[in-house]
């Protein structure tokens, strides 16, 4: 199996008399929202089935990173001025493994500015849009200190491959549109080191699909997402929702070649029970939905036997993503301000869609967060 996609430039020992003093970069990256879901993993960070998932738009991390040589005694990492911050947990770590893979990277301090364009815990995953742009920053700066030309056909998977060490869920976030993430016979180079664009072969009318997040709860998490992976392991459903998540890609990827949303968003709504199905049958398992998210999904089945294409699916928690096509908008939106919001926390619900994937932030050395 490959081990790294990174070119011998980037892996290369270096002179750091050769580098430069400072290298700014800057990403802004979407998060995404799993049609098939991610459940379970091997070691390596390696999923147990291929998902997929569409690219959100609107729900995105912007990340600027300063790199600055150091003597040989790098100075702590900083995120957003804070030594201790919580996300340091997870992004420690994830710096240690690109520091191995990538070297030229031991030579550089780093300090890190980030914010999302999404309030947390609203059930949109931050992990997928800050891991990936932060791999983004990373090999860019990589890149810059070695002299590489890195265009985005060949950024974009190296990306990929290392955010995903960040957060399995990140490496389908740098493609735009839709991504699928695991080996499968049916997509050419798919494969379980980093994620696929698939969009070539979506019908166009599934490229404006909208998500609306309709926000239950906003309490933390009852369950992290490596203590739910985790439970696959020895769960007693595993081998069937393996062989359930491989027949549920078979039919929505043919579904979304011939533009079926009816298909296709069944498919979602079996896939969110699938995945609370096995979160609550597992040992010492866990509901994470609330009473409001089985209302809500139930106004949702009702609005749509009376003929509104609205479909639901859900993140490992209880709020509810809800799926309608662009041209039903104002429709859709009355619905959901009428029959859904008083489920949610505060009436809150964001609306997003189907996005383009990451873009570089310009002029990064000039962004006011870095002026001293
Ligand atoms: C997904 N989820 O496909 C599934 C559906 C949650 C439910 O991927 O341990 O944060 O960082 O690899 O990616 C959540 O898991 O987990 C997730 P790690 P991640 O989006």
């Amino acid at each position: 199996m490959r081990t790294s996609p990174f070119p011998a430039e980037l892996t290369a020992a270096v002179d750091p008399g050769k580098l430069p003093g400072i290298i700014f970069s800057g990403w802004q990256s979407p998060s995404n929202i799993a049609f098939i879901k991610y459940w379970g993993k091997r070691p390596l960070q390696l999923p147990l089935y291929p998902s997929l998932s569409m690219t959100l738009q609107e729900a995105f991390t912007q990340t600027l990173v300063e790199a600055t040589l150091h003597d040989g005694n790098p100075s702590p990492i900083m995120i957003n001025n804070d030594p201790a911050h919580p996300f340091l947990g997870k992004l420690a770590p994830f710096l240690d493994w690109f520091t191995v893979k990538i070297p030229v990277l031991n030579q550089y301090s780093f300090r890190i500015t980030t914010r999302n364009s999404f309030p947390h815990s609203t059930g949109i995953a931050s992990s997928a849009s800050g891991m990936s742009a932060f791999a983004l920053c990373l090999l860019t700066i990589a890149s810059e200190a070695v002299s590489l030309q890195l265009p985005n056909e060949h950024l974009m998977p190296m990306a990929s491959f290392a955010a995903r060490m960040g957060s399995g869920s990140a490496c389908r976030s740098l493609f735009g549109g839709y991504t699928v993430w695991g080996e499968t016979d049916l997509i050419p180079r798919s494969n379980d080191l980093e994620a696929i664009g698939i969009t070539h072969v979506v019908h166009p009318s599934l490229t404006s699909l909208h998500d609306a997040i309709l926000v239950i709860s906003r309490q933390p998490k009852r369950l992290s997402s490596s203590k739910g992976h985790e439970t696959m392991n020895r769960h007693p459903f595993a081998e069937a929702r393996i062989e359930q998540a491989r027949d549920h890609l078979t039919g929505i990827l043919q579904a979304m070649k011939e533009g079926n949303l009816e298909r296709v968003g069944s498919i979602a709504e079996a896939e969110a029970l699938s995945l609370h199905a096995l979160v609550m049958s597992a040992a010492g398992g866990a509901v994470l939905l609330e009473p409001a998210t089985l209302t809500v999904m139930n106004r949702i089945r009702e609005a749509r036997s009376l003929g509104l294409p609205v479909f639901f699916t859900l993140d490992a928690g209880p709020n509810v993503h809800l799926l309608y096509p662009e041209e039903n908008k104002s429709q859709v939106q009355r619905f959901i301000e009428n029959e859904l919001a008083p489920y949610c926390t505060d009436g809150l619900w964001i609306d997003d869609l189907c996005g383009a994937g990451p873009g570089r932030i310009e002029e990064v050395t000039r962004s006011p967060e870095f002026s001293s």
